[in-house]
This record gives C-alpha cells, sequence and structure tokens, in this order.
C-alpha cells in the first residue's frame, strides 16, 4: 500500500526533474549492495581495505561542497519577520521562480531515488516520516546509515499525506546555483546544488531541526541540536542529560565518552549525539528521543585516545567523506594516529608530513550505524524517550566562560542559552575561529524567527515544575599561550558529575554573577594533575571581561527588536546589577 499523496507528489516532481528512471528505495540490504557497486564502479566511492574495515568506503566530495552553506541557506515564509534576523528569508514566490527554475529537467540522464525514511523509534508518538526525492546515490547510501529508510517508513505512513516532502538534486554543484530552501507552512524542502551531509541528508538538519522546531513550537515541544546521554554511577542510577553545542564541538565525543581511571566505576551511555525531540510526558518530566539511527561525525581528532567508540562503531559498514587515504586502503585523518609517511590526501593528491597541509578536510566526516557504538544505550530506541534531569548549553570559548556554570532557574537558563556564543567551526564554509553568537547551538538551524524561538522555551518552562535543571560548559578555555587549560574528552565526566551531584540537591558551589560554579573542592580532580592556578582560571568569572560579554549580548538581542520577550531583557539587567 502507498499513500496516494505520495505518489501525486513523486509524479509531479518526476514532471519538473524529468529523470531517466525513478527508483523507489526499500533500504534493503540487497539494494544498498547494489548502490555501493553501482557508485564503486562510477568512482564515486572507493572501497576501503575489505579486513581491516569491512564494507567501508571513501567518498571524495566536490571540493567547493565540504561543508553546510549557511548563507545559501533560506527560510521562505509569506513574511520575513517569520523567519527572523538571524535566518535568511526568501519569498515562497520567489523560490518557486528562482530555484524552482533551477530544478526544471535536473535529472535528465539521472536516476531520480525516492528515499521515504522515519526519524524516531518505530511506534513512537515522537517519530515523523519524510520522503527525501534525490539524484545522489551517495545521499541514498547515507540516508540508510542516518535513517530508519524504506518499507518501515511507508508502514508508518500508511495512506496518510503527512509527510516531510524533501526534493535534492546535485544540480550543477556550482555554489552560484546551490540553495537550500525551507518552507515550514508545506513542510518541504528544496535543497540543490550540493551533496554535502547537512545540506543533502535532508532527514538531517533541514527536516528534523528546521522544519521539525516550526512544528515543536505550534505542538508544545522541543527540536534541539542535542545530544542525549545516561550517565551510570557506580549504585547504577542512571540520569540523562541533553547537550547543545554548536557544530563541532564536542557532542558526538561527549555522547561517546568513556571515563577515565578515577571514575571507571562509572558509565556514560549514548543515546544520541546530534539530535534531541524532546517532550513532557505524563510524569511532567521532559523526555527525549534521537530521532536518527546513524552518526554524521567529525573525523579529525576522532581516536583511540579521545574516542574509542567512535573508533570501533566506524570499523565496520561505514563511509567515510574528505578523509585521507593511506597506501594500505585505510582512512586517516589528523588527530588519528601519527601521520603516515605518505597518503593521499582528501582530493586523492600525493601527501607526506611535509607538505604543509592537512590531508583530511578539517570537516571531514564518517557516517556510521548507531548500534554499531559499544557505549549505545539499551534504551536508545525506546518509543517514550530518556528523561531528561539536565541541559547543557556549551561553546568553544577561549576566555570569559568558565568551565561549568549552573543557571538559577529555568528562565535564566533559556537566557544562558539564548546567549551563548562560540568559535566558528570548519563545519559551515567561512571564516573559523570568529565568536559569534549561536542560541542554543541552532542559530543555522532554528525554521523561525528565535526571538519566537526563546519565548517557545520560556514558556515550556511555565508547564512543568520538574523541568530540568539548565547549566553552561566550556571545554575549550585557554591558557596565555593558547594551551587548552581542560584535558576534556573523558576528564568531562567530572564536569557531568558535580552536574548530577548538583541535579541532586549536593554538589558544593559559589553565587557568582552568571551563576553557580562549583568550588574548587567540589570538582573530583583525583589521579588528575592540574595545577591550582589553572583550576582557579578555569572556573574564574572575570567581572570585566562579562561586562563586555554583557554588552555583545545587548547588541545581539536588539536585532530582534520589540519581539524579544521581556524576560531575557529582565535577566539582562539582572546580569548587569550582580556584576556591579
Ligand atoms: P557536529 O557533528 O558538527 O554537530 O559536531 P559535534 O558537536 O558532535 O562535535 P564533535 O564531538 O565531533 O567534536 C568536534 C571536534 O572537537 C573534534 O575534533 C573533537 O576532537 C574536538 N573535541 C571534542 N570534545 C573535546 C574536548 O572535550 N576538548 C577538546 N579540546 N576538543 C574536543
Ligand atoms: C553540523 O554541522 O552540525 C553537523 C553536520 O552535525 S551536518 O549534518 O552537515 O549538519
Ligand atoms: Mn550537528
Amino acid at each position: 500500500m502507498c499513500s496516494r499523496a505520495l505518489n501525486e507528489w513523486i509524479e509531479e516532481v518526476a514532471r519538473v526533474t524529468q529523470p531517466d528512471r525513478i527508483v523507489w528505495c526499500d533500504g534493503s540490504e540487497r539494494e544498498y549492495h547494489a548502490l555501493l557497486e553501482q557508485m564503486l564502479g562510477d568512482g564515486t566511492l572507493l572501497r576501503l581495505n575489505e579486513r581491516k574495515y569491512p564494507n567501508c568506503y571513501l567518498h571524495r566530495s566536490h571540493p567547493t561542497d565540504v561543508a553546510r552553506t549557511e548563507h545559501l541557506t533560506f527560510i521562505c515564509t509569506p513574511k520575513p519577520e517569520d523567519a527572523g534576523p538571524t535566518n535568511n528569508w526568501m519569498s515562497p514566490q520567489e523560490a518557486r521562480e528562482r530555484v524552482g527554475a533551477l530544478f526544471r529537467g535536473c535529472m535528465k540522464g539521472r536516476t531520480m531515488y525516492v528515499v521515504p525514511y522515519l526519524m524516531g523509534p518505530p511506534g513512537s508518538p515522537f517519530s515523523e516520516v519524510g520522503v527525501e526525492v534525490t539524484d545522489s546515490p551517495y545521499v541514498v547510501a547515507n540516508m540508510r546509515i542516518m535513517t530508519r529508510m524504506g518499507k518501515i517508513a511507508l508502514e508508518h505512513l500508511g495512506d496518510s499525506e503527512h509527510f516531510v516532502r524533501g526534493l535534492h538534486s546535485l544540480g550543477d554543484l556550482s555554489p552560484e546555483r546551490r540553495y537550500i530552501c525551507h518552507f515550514p507552512e508545506e513542510r518541504a524542502i528544496w535543497s540543490i546544488g550540493s551533496g554535502y551531509g547537512g545540506n543533502a541528508l535532508l532527514g538531517k538538519k533541514c527536516h528534523s531541526l528546521r522544519i521539525a522546531s516550526v512544528e515543536a513550537r505550534d505542538e508544545g515541544w522541543l527540536a534541539e541540536h542535542m545530544l542525549i546521554i545516561g550517565v551510570e554511577d557506580p549504585e547504577g542510577n542512571v540520569t540523562y542529560l541533553a547537550g547543545a553545542f554548536p557544530s563541532a564541538c564536542g557532542k558526538t565525543n561527549l555522547a561517546m565518552l568513556v571515563p577515565p581511571p578515577a571514575l571507571s566505576r562509572y558509565k556514560v551511555w549514548t543515546v544520541g549525539d546530534d539530535i534531541a525531540w524532546l517532550r513532557l510526558g505524563p510524569d511532567g518530566r521532559l523526555w527525549a528521543v534521537n530521532p536518527e539511527t546513524g552518526f554524521f561525525g567529525v573525523a579529525p581528532g576522532t581516536s583511540v585516545k579521545t574516542n574509542p567508540n567512535a573508533m570501533i562503531a566506524l570499523s565496520r559498514n561505514s563511509i567515510f567523506t574528505n578523509v585521507a587515504l593511506t597506501p594500505e586502503g585505510t582512512p586517516w585523518w589528523e588527530g588519528m594516529s601519527d601521520p603516515p609517511e605518505f597518503a593521499y590526501d582528501w582530493q586523492g593528491k600525493p601527501w607526506t608530513p611535509a607538505s604543509g597541509r592537512p590531508a583530511a578536510h578539517p570537516n571531514a566526516r564518517y557516517t556510521a550505524p548507531a548500534r554499531q557504538c559499544p557505549s549505545i544505550s539499551p534504551h536508545w530506541e525506546d518509543p517514550q524517550g530518556v528523561p531528561i534531569s539536565a541541559i547543557l548549553f556549551g561553546g568553544r570559548r577561549a576566555r570569559v566562560a568558565p568551565l561549568v556554570y549552573e543557571a538559577f532557574d529555568w528562565a535564566h537558563g533559556v537566557f544562558v542559552g539564548a546567549s551563548m556564543a562560540s568559535e566558528t567551526t570548519a563545519a559551515a564554509m567561512g571564516e573559523i575561529g570568529v565568536v559569534r553568537r549561536d542560541p542554543m547551538a541552532m542559530l543555522p538551524f532554528c525554521g523561525y524567527n528565535m526571538a519566537d524561538y526563546f519565548r517557545h522555551w520560556l514558556w515550556m518552562g511555565t508547564r512543568s515544575p520538574r523541568m530540568p535543571r539548565i547549566f553552561h560548559v566550556n571545554w575549550f578555555r585557554t591558557d596565555e599561550r593558547g594551551q587548552f587549560l581542560w584535558p576534556g574528552f573523558g576528564e568531562n565526566l567530572r564536569v557531568l558529575k558535580w552536574i548530577i551531584e548538583r541535579v541532586n540537591g549536593r554538589g558544593d558551589a559559589e553565587e557568582t554573577p552568571i551563576g553557580y560554579v562549583p568550588t574548587p573542592e567540589a570538582l573530583d580532580l583525583e589521579g588528575l594533575t592540574l595545577s591550582k592556578e589553572a583550576v582557579r582560571e578555569l572556573l574564574h568569572v572575570d567581572p570585566n571581561e562579562w561586562r563586555q560579554e554583557a554588552e555583545a549580548i545587548a547588541e545581539f538581542f536588539r536585532r530582534f527588536g520589540d519581539r524579544l520577550p521581556e524576560e531575557l531583557w529582565q535577566a539582562h539587567r539582572q546580569l548587569l546589577r550582580r556584576l556591579g
């Protein structure tokens, strides 16, 4: 059985794009392998060392198509105010003319794949069906890892017309003719000119965040750029946390954390590493599901030392994009191990450590099935999700933000999230390392006016007395020589331990102008060689720096004009008052 609305839409899309062939994807193993063979045949994929990386492949993307392109990403609502000052806006009519024209005949000579997918566990009230139409077999293969694809999605859809319509074409891959357009009112996505992750795997950022955030606003839930973990203490109690850090700022790594020796009786369970859908449960707690089934993770920096769980997850049945290739046919990237004497770089060019350029692209990624992660939670596919006790906001800040602090209450926590900032990374095209405001790590992913989004967050907090506590973390503070003060990775569990103590009414803290900061003794630093000065610096709140920060926050808030909720200005005034 197949939904009539779906059939009609596919016919309409085919009339416009004029593919040579239409393939309905069932998501089967057989179909996947046929696709892989085809891509191995035409050079889209290279097979990796079958013994060391079974069923793993390398894809080299077009050199100008290696990251999300936020400047080419649009929210298409009738009124520009509904997209808000932080989004690019295009009227639906202009999109239909300008972008629609690019789709005309764009699949001539190509195969059009119809990819039904389910975001969220089967049978879950959280779950949503989408259908992506694409002319990229690489996209299909990635969607099969990242989503529940094919038959199961069609079963979920039944004869309903309620599904997200995603139209994707590689077009000519030219950045001049690249657009990623979202039509929240029609639950539709048009993406053309890019084969890269977030631009092209439409179930991910386009559907599960930009479209879903609008649905969440209308229906009273949250669609967030968050990891989800369960932290099990030595007594066996599991506390679930969700964390929003901007792209390439440590979600995957925190999601797969391996405890350091001193805390070896703890265990961290991975529920999700990038996206969380959160709803109030009947018990008044906030429950979260991970809508995805795979990890589209940053490769550089991933190693047996920093993230052994990821290294195991990606060692089979995975797709690598823009990593380097060693002569023995294994993938390599900066930070994985000592550099090989010789490799082919991410563009296939001969490379040696003396080449003076990175071998892997800084935003090289692996696509790996979540179920292969040794730390995957036994509850990661629970239809009702997991109950969240704390929300972490975090960023990459060389200065200003201490290692961790706790918000005074929910509204203050929303202020902390709304005002957070982070240094830009290679996950999006553009300058790297400049501090920008990235509220709730959703700046590039909120499908509507962020002033309304903040209001929605504030409102969520009024609905239950059992909302999670809110914290801010920063693993990236540096010393005067530019070295990270905090060892990060597994050691981040020490910070989580304090957070969990706070949630349970324990854990010593000092009240500072920005929130509760742990006293140096309250952090479990056993077995860690960290100087007293480093700890003091990590936990230091400098009133002068924070007065400047408050000014930068005000400047950001003013962009929203009258639409910004008064509660945020109130929180801002209170911050200034506390700073003296
Ligand atoms: P997206 O997939 O883009 O949303 O990113 P993410 O938030 O999942 O980031 P990820 O965990 O992949 O980390 C990105 C980079 O930050 C990698 O190079 C990591 O090695 C590095 N990183 C992660 N955690 C830490 C940490 O605690 N300390 C330091 N210094 N680096 C870290
Ligand atoms: C990010 O950029 O936040 C990612 C990768 O997780 S992408 O799927 O490209 O959005
Ligand atoms: Mn992300």
